[in-house]
């Protein structure tokens, strides 16, 4: 065991979840180790301590998994579970954690972010809940990298990850496992099997796109071997540490080989991608998009379907920048509906609490309290439930649903790689302005509200401020600005628009067309064009 001198290294400072940087400044002498040593001293040490550790399997997340193990070991740790091939999906390493009572888990993922020597890389760790690290603990992490002058490491050989068993570093004991299993026989008590393989065995074409990255196994696993999809069903199966050049990010730009086949002639009847991690999902119908938001209300409104949720829901929770689509269910059914900051984070205490069984987030992430992260592979298992118990496609659903609620257009607009200083100045102006704008009217809408979100969680009162801006609008349209938290260059802006229609008429336009007031809104009252001189987002969602 040697204790290795360090100095602190700037910008250890984690965001929307965990620490992101670009791969080759992770491979920097002591950059890895000092973030992981500054996560063991934000706990309180590692000593007699359990952990889960693994990854999405992108470049550089086995050489990582090894200097976590001798890392652990060197601090005094007890045992860790390690995924076979250092691989565990992000919601399989939140449900082992939980499984097995460890005391976290490091989980390593820049999550939807490509891969590579050139690309990124990321480091987060999850508390003994099986959800992310909250701020009180992400804060100490920072503290302590800030203060870094040495840490803990034992020289040894490499763990023998490629077979699942026992193994040994040092004095910890190491137990590798199938990354799958566990996870797979979970979704088994949660959905009916049995219904959604008789629907496939029935005709039902489904296509899932793992985009070279975590999910393949899993879904393989699930869709082809338990439920009986035709192989073949899964595609870009094979986990690469280049995600095959594919930027592993489930939406309609990224996953465009699904859209196509979506929209081609003979589409299957159901489409799904994930990330890289696994925690994130896009639902698609044939010619059909359904946006996270609406997904996340359909669930609401039909989760009670699938046996694991037929008492139905606690609650449900949704990010601020989510639409309002599924207050309208909680609210015909009589459910609490929490609004939280952008980050999975901010759900773990109100699921602990048992106040909400379901959340969502614009950002392609839904799940449950089943784990405590967001779960792409359970999305989808949800949707197939919901279709096979009601005996519709995604279109029909989603048209039935919008019939009883109302629609809530939305859409996200992203503008990626922007100099941060125009950014930020961009968004002080409009700081600067906002006590100004209630009373105004912009494309014939009145601003009623328009302020920085700040957040206090109902369970322990900690308070988060600047959680983006809201502006909304006396029909309840609504527009939201906020900068990226998980970006490894530059800056991206975010901006959420969202305009509710009740029906019966215009509930099937484009919502990009039913969106256009707000859309000019937003220009004319931030002057987006005019700041940052771009006139087209990058990324429409
Ligand atoms: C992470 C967080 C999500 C968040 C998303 C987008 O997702 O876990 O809660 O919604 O980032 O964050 P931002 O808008 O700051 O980029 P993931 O899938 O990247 O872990």
């Amino acid at each position: 065991m040697t204790t290795v001198t360090t100095e602190p290294i700037p910008g250890q400072k984690p965001g929307t979840s965990g620490l992101r940087k670009k791969t080759h400044v992770f491979m920097q002498r002591h950059y890895l180790e000092n973030f992981v040593q500054a996560i063991f001293d934000a706990i309180g040490g590692a000593g007699g301590k359990t952990f889960v550790v693994g990854g999405d399997g992108r470049y550089f997340n086995d050489r990582a998994c090894q200097v976590i193990l001798r890392m652990a070991a060197a601090n005094g740790a007890a045992k860790c579970f390690v995924g076979q091939g250092g691989i565990l999906s992000t919601p399989a390493a939140s449900h082992l954690i939980r499984r097995n009572g460890t005391d976290g888990g490091i989980i390593l993922s820049a999550s939807h972010n490509p891969g590579g020597p050139d690309e990124d890389f990321g480091i987060k760790f999850n508390t003994p809940n099986g959800g992310p690290a909250p701020e009180s603990v992400t804060s100490k992490m920072h503290a302590a990298a800030n203060e870094m002058r040495e840490y803990r490491i034992l020289e040894d050989h490499d763990v023998d990850l490629s077979r699942a068993g026992p193994a040994q570093v040092g004095d910890m004991a190491v137990e590798v496992v199938d990354p799958v299993a566990d996870y797979a026989d979970l979704m088994e008590t949660l959905f009916d099997f049995d219904a959604i393989r008789a629907m496939i065995s029935g005709g039902f074409r489904i296509r899932f796109d793992a985009m070279c990255a975590v999910t393949g196994p899993y879904a393989v696993e699930i869709l082809e071997n338990r439920l009986g999809a035709p192989g073949g069903t899964v595609v870009n199966r094979q986990p690469l540490p280049d995600f095959g050049g594919m930027h592993p990010d489930p939406n309609p730009v990224w996953a465009k080989m699904l859209m196509d086949e979506m929209w081609g002639a003979n589409a299957p009847d159901f489409g799904a991608a994930s990330d890289g991690d696994g925690d994130r999902n896009m639902i698609l119908g044939r010619e059909t998009y359904v946006s996270p938001s609406d997904s996340l209300a359909v669930i609401a409104a039909n989760a009670h379907l699938a046996p694991g949720y037929a008492a139905g829901l606690k609650g449900v929770a949704r990010s601020m920048p989510t639409s309002g689509a599924v207050d309208r269910v909680a609210q015909a059914k009589g459910l609490e509906c929490f609004e939280t900051p952008t980050g999975w984070k901010f759900f773990g205490n109100l699921m602990d609490a048992g106040r909400v069984s379901l959340c969502g987030e614009e950002s392609f992430g839904t799940g449950s309290d089943h784990v405590r992260e967001k779960d792409g592979l359970w999305a989808v298992l949800m949707w197939l439930n919901i279709l096979a118990a009601r005996g519709q496609g995604v279109a029909e659903v989603l048209a039935s649903h919008f019939a009883q609620y109302g629609r809530n257009y939305y859409s996200r607009h992203d503008f990626e790689g922007l100099e941060v200083e125009k950014a930020e100045a961009m968004l002080g102006k409009l700081a600067a302005k906002l006590e100004d704008l209630p009373g105004k009217e912009f494309e014939g809408l009145e601003v009623t509200t328009a302020d920085i979100f700040a957040y206090t969680d109902p369970v322990d009162g900690s308070v988060a401020e600047g959680q983006g801006f809201r502006i909304i609008f006396l029909d309840g349209s609504r527009i939201v600005m906020r900068l990226s938290g998980t970006g490894t260059s530059g800056a991206t802006l975010r901006l959420y628009l969202e305009r509710y229609m009740p029906g019966p008429d215009g509930l099937d336009r484009d919502p990009q067309d039913a969106l256009g007031p707000v859309i000019r809104a937003a220009d004319e009252i931030a002057g987006i064009a005019a700041h940052l001189d771009r006139t087209t987002p990058d990324v429409v969602t």
